[in-house]
């Protein structure tokens, strides 16, 4: 309850831009006494917002932290359902399991989980995601897609898509995809992409993406292994960038190709991809399991399987790493 009052209150400060608002008038759109505003205010100061209150004038939002709880997002979301219900915790293990518990307990279709700080991140087979408090998006969000689960795949492709989609036009950066979930620039990973899901066979239950991404990093946050393979929006454009408008635009550009794929499938995606992507055309190794073949990356098949040209004829790859 007093969450949501707090949040209510950013929204009212944040709408006032330079100006104040006065206690009065946030009594009574609030709906609370002034003793209550009293307490959220402090509150808000202790989460790192900086509020200045004047004798009969009211309230005026000075500084606000960089955040990525959902009053901070809300603004920026342009959707109908992507990112319009958030859980957000300022730490935690990781934003994977909470968001398989919440998708058990019947969250819908859009709803994101959020996190300035994961102690544990996920990657995929066990390794693991660094993910140092405010600089980066760490979040999960949930799909209930009508499909069987051998399309689920394509749901990685199409993440990356939108990711690469939104961070282009949000940052200039020639951002790459390189098959099948890391998002490159010049060959460093910002970003990647895990894919887990419930289901049957012939239906998927529902989806959880975990995406993470090197916003604001600086290299000194990194494990020394970590420095050689890994860059942020940050390093490479010189500047920050807000991450809740960051997240808004990725929201954006998810919705709008999730509801394609849909409605029309996934050609579209595919080509896409294609343009993106790092490794069409070139020599690649593909390691599954115990083996590993060579051959020249010729695009994605129809399923969104990698089709691999090798001395013995076309392959069709699923799931695995490749080395280019
Ligand atoms: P992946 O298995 O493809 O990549 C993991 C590998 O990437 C690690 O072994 C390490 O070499 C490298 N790595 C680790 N952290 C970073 C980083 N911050 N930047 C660049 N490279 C890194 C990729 O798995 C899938 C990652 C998904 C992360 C999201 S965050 C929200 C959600 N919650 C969670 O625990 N995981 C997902």
């Amino acid at each position: 309850m007093g969450k949501r009052i707090r949040e209510q209150m950013v929204r009212l400060l944040l709408e006032q831009k330079e100006g104040y608002v006065s206690g009065e008038e946030i009594s009574q759109r609030l709906d609370c006494s002034r003793t209550a505003i009293w307490k959220h205010i402090n509150e808000l100061r202790n989460e790192g917002y900086q509020i200045e209150a004047k004798p009969k004038t009211g309230y005026r939002l000075v500084y606000r932290p960089d955040r990525v709880a959902p009053e901070e997002l809300i603004p920026h979301l342009d959707t109908k359902y992507i990112g319009r219900k958030v859980r957000y915790q300022r730490s935690v293990a990781s934003t994977q399991p909470l968001a398989h518990e919440w998708a058990k307990e019947g969250a819908v279709e859009g709803s994101l989980f959020l996190a300035e700080e994961q102690v544990a991140g996920r990657g995929r087979m066990g390794r693991m995601w660094h993910s140092p408090t405010h600089s980066g998006i760490w979040m999960s969000l949930i799909l209930r897609p009508q499909i069987p689960l051998n399309q689920a795949p394509q749901l990685t492709l199409l993440t990356s898509v939108a990711i690469t989609r939104a961070l282009r036009k949000q940052t200039g950066l020639n951002i790459r995809i390189k098959w099948p979930n890391d998002l490159l620039i010049d060959g460093k990973k910002i970003c990647g992409i895990l894919t887990e899901l419930r289901g049957e066979q012939d239906q998927v239950h529902y989806v959880v993406q975990g995406i993470g991404i090197n916003v604001n990093a600086t290299e000194s946050v990194w494990p020394e292994e970590l420095k050689l393979i890994a860059t942020s929006l940050a390093i490479e454009a010189g500047k920050t960038f807000s991450r809740p408008e960051l997240i808004g635009a990725i929201c954006g550009e998810l919705e709008a190709l999730y509801e394609g794929y849909l409605n029309h499938g996934f050609a579209p995606i595919r080509i896409l991809w294609e343009q993106y992507a790092t490794i069409i055309g070139q020599e690649i190794t593909v390691r599954t399991g115990l083996h590993s073949v060579k051959g020249i990356a010729k695009g994605l098949a129809e399923n969104g399987a990698l089709l691999l040209e090798t001395n013995t004829g076309v392959q069709t790859i699923y799931s695995s790493d490749i080395e280019v």
